[in-house]
């Protein structure tokens, strides 16, 4: 069946609810709405957002867990032609202050006491989830008396018509190495292409069911599980967070799921845990790995497990989805494949920037109707990102073989990435510094088993002589510092006091020989 793309999430939901109303759409908890049901929801988030002046342009800020009300807030948000900025719900105050004054979104749906505790109400008006579940029962209550009511609420709680191509549907927050993280803002055009190109890609139709366990927070868990499965019409298996034990319950669960998305530490975990139990991982249509690199030693073991290889694909949040093994060819382990259909790929030399032989090292740029338009108040570091051909330098580094398959490998930015979460080491370098005790930090991310790469620091005390008990309790002191001023996954796993930072001719740390005296200096704690 060919059909044109959906201009919008809220026009998809409009033709599925059209098609299917009564078709199960999202499972959680023991609930499922139907597609028609998950409409009724979201409209009376739209409903609600409309009586407190939310419409066209603003932004709405979501500090949820995962469950139906995200979906519903998130569809209901953009029926008001309002974008949402997902919030990280392990933030601190620290980091909400600077999302909710740099978005300045007019509200936040949180619930209440979870938005005190931290700190986000202080900030700007919270809007209970419960709102759109209780006017969601007045509204059915009035539409079993007068159809024609019910009709005539919700054209008016649709602003204009709903959504065009593009308007804003996410302001998406990504930690940069330089200054505070921006907002990438991302076009309902550019969503809907994305997961069109997806769908096609992976052959993902109304018969499938995807196994959700990821944070619909990030674009992972949001842009392709969620705006995917409206795309192509299947249902969703929503949990609240991924636990390995009960992911493989889930996998036999009924109706089964057809596909699991995830990031490498989910396979690992899973791996691990069906040994421990002696269990073997079932047939699914569909395993996707993506977030951060595949081991080639998780992709031989899962391939060994379940007889089946995991499809690896590579993504952004300032561009959803890039490249993806193929779903019929070869998935080649530690490669990320090709571009999705409809969208271009190519390695550049990272000074000249000019496109370089297959085989060789650069930066990896991408162009396509995916890519995000810029960042939200901040023309200078959108004109930096772009080239004038449009194409979008990813900060990724590459290089392709002469049958087009895409291996990364590294990043030309000092980021971390620790079980699929993104960490800047600067952000955690600046709260390490915070402390009286402490002169100088450098923070890098070693290898893990677990996490792929975990937060490590090196820390220059204030004091030399600071002796080693003292140096113990300091330790589990900054570890607490970070923990408390961050998202927790943030705080390093491992700290090793140093006489001094090792730097560069010019001054600079020396991140590389930062990695090695860390990795000398012991095992993680
Ligand atoms: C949790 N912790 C982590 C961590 N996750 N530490 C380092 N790295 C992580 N990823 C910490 C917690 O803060 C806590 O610390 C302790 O570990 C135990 O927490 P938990 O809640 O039990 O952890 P768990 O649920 O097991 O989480 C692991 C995980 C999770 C892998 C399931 O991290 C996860 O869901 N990751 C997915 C991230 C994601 O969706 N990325 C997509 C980005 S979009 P304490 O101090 O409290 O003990 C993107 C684009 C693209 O990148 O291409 O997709
Ligand atoms: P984020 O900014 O959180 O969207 O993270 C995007 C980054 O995750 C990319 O720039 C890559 O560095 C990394 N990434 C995503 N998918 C992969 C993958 N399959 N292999 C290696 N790195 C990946």
């Amino acid at each position: 069946m060919t059909r044109s793309r959906p201009a919008s999430t809220w026009e998809a939901l409009e033709r599925a609810s059209a098609a299917r109303e009564g078709a199960p759409f999202l499972s959680f908890e023991g609930t499922t709405l139907t597609f028609g049901a998950l409409r009724a929801r979201a409209l009376a988030f739209a409903a609600a957002l409309a009586e407190r002046g939310v419409g066209p342009g603003d932004r709405v800020a979501l500090f949820l867990p995962n469950g139906p009300s995200y979906v519903a807030a998130f569809l209901g948000t953009h029926a008001r032609r309002a974008a949402v900025v997902p919030l990280n719900t392990q933030y601190r105050a620290g980091e909400l202050t600077h999302l909710v004054a740099d978005s300045a979104a007019a509200l936040a749906v949180a619930d209440p006491s979870a938005a005190e505790a931290a700190g986000l109400a202080p900030l700007l008006p919270i809007l209970d989830p419960r709102v759109a579940e209780e006017s969601e029962g007045a509204a059915a209550a009035t539409a079993a008396r007068a159809a024609t009511a019910a009709t005539a609420a919700t054209s008016a709680a649709v602003a204009d018509g709903g959504p065009r191509p593009d308007d804003l549907a996410l302001v998406a927050y990504t930690s940069g190495t330089t200054g505070r993280s921006k907002g990438a803002m991302l076009a309902h055009a550019n969503l809907t292409a994305n997961a069109a190109a997806v769908v096609a890609a992976w052959r993902w139709t109304e018969a499938d069911r995807l196994l959700l366990t990821l944070p619909l927070f990030h674009v992972h868990g949001l842009c392709v599980g969620v705006v995917g499965s409206l795309v192509a019409g299947g249902a969703i298996d929503l949990r609240r967070r991924f636990d390995a034990a009960e992911v493989l319950e889930a996998l036999g669960a009924l109706p089964p799921p057809t596909m699991f998305f995830g990031v490498p530490t989910m396979y690992a975990r899973l791996l691990d845990e069906a040994r421990e139990r002696g269990v073997a991982l079932p047939r699914l249509r569909l395993w996707v790995s993506g977030s951060a690199p595949l081991s080639p030693e998780t992709f031989r073991r899962f391939e060994e497990a379940a007889g089946q290889r995991i499809l690896e694909r590579y993504g952004m949040t300032e561009t959803g989805m890039n490249l993806t093994n193929p779903y019929d060819g070869e998935r080649r382990a530690g490669t990320v494949g090709l571009p999705f259909p409809g969208q271009e790929a190519r390695i550049v030399d990272r000074a000249t920037r000019a496109p370089l032989p297959d085989g060789e090292v650069g930066e990896v740029e991408v162009r396509g109707p995916n890519v995000f338009r810029g960042y939200w108040r901040r023309p200078d570091a959108t004109a930096e990102a772009f080239d004038p051909d449009g194409w979008f330098r990813t900060g990724d580094l590459g290089w392709r073989s002469a049958d087009g398959y895409v291996t990364l490998t590294g990043r030309a930015h000092d980021l971390i990435i620790t079980g699929g979460f993104n960490v800047y080491p600067r952000e955690v370098e600046d709260v390490l510094r915070g402390h009286p005790a402490v002169e100088d930090a450098a923070v890098v991310g070693l290898p893990d088993a677990d996490l792929g790469e975990c937060v490590a620091a090196a820390v220059v005390l204030r004091d030399p002589s600071t002796s080693d008990a003292a140096r113990a309790a300091l330790e589990a002191d900054l570890v607490s510092l970070c923990r408390a001023s961050l998202a927790p996954y943030k705080k390093p796993r491992r700290v090793a006091f140093v006489g001094d930072l090792p730097r560069n001719a010019m001054g600079k740390v020396r991140k590389d020989a930062v990695r090695a005296l860390l990795a000398a200096s012991g095992s993680p704690g």
